[in-house]
């Protein structure tokens, strides 16, 4: 049995399927790398959806470290700003990848906090390229999620996009072991 708080945290998550690049939410955040100048899949995406704009405002950020993040307007996008966090590569997971993906989470989440911003959609962060786990990421994603907004109740909704129907199955089951 949940207690009516654990409730009220649970109803701020949503997992859905779909395209990032397509939501109507405050914020979304881009699964970048250190150069924070674009690349493939949801980078990629996202860049070619927001236009040139935002290339032009990343190449003044000097780019981001592995587990940190950035905040940019979002331009082109539904979403009003772009959150670039840079996930770690998976290289067997002694290489404090759990540690690093934790903070993506946790540094998007306060940059949100900071910003005012009510709505966030998260991608699988280096489920993709990066080749982290899916099942391991995913409760990562939710855990680290669910204990932030135990502390901070200014976020109203976290929307986890699953791109593939697999990684939404994983999301799903993820949720109900909790
Ligand atoms: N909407 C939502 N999710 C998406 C979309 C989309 N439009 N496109 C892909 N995904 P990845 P990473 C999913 O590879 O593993 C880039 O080159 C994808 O199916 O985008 O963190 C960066 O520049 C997967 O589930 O990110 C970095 O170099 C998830 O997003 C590197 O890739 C993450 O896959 C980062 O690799």
């Amino acid at each position: 049995m949940r207690s009516e708080m654990e409730s009220i945290i649970y109803n701020k998550i949503e997992i859905v399927r779909g395209d990032i690049t397509k939501l109507n939410v405050d914020a979304i955040v881009n699964a970048a790398n250190t150069s924070l100048l674009g690349g493939g899949g949801v980078d990629g995406a996202i860049h070619r959806a927001a236009g040139h704009e935002l290339l032009d405002y990343c190449r003044k950020l000097n780019g981001c470290r592995t587990g940190e993040s950035k905040i940019t307007p979002g331009y082109k996008l539904p979403a009003n700003f772009v959150i670039h966090t840079v996930g770690p590569v998976w290289r067997g997971g002694a290489q404090n990848e759990p540690m690093l993906l934790q903070s993506c989470y946790k540094t998007s989440l306060t940059l949100a906090v900071e910003n005012k911003i009510k709505t966030i959609a998260f991608p699988a962060i280096s489920t993709g390229i990066y080749s982290y786990p899916v099942y391991d990421a995913a409760k990562i994603a939710v855990r680290t999620t669910l204990d932030f907004l135990q502390n901070n109740s200014s976020i109203e909704k976290v929307i986890f996009v699953c791109f593939d129907e697999r990684t939404f199955h994983v999301y799903k089951e993820v949720i109900e072991e909790l």
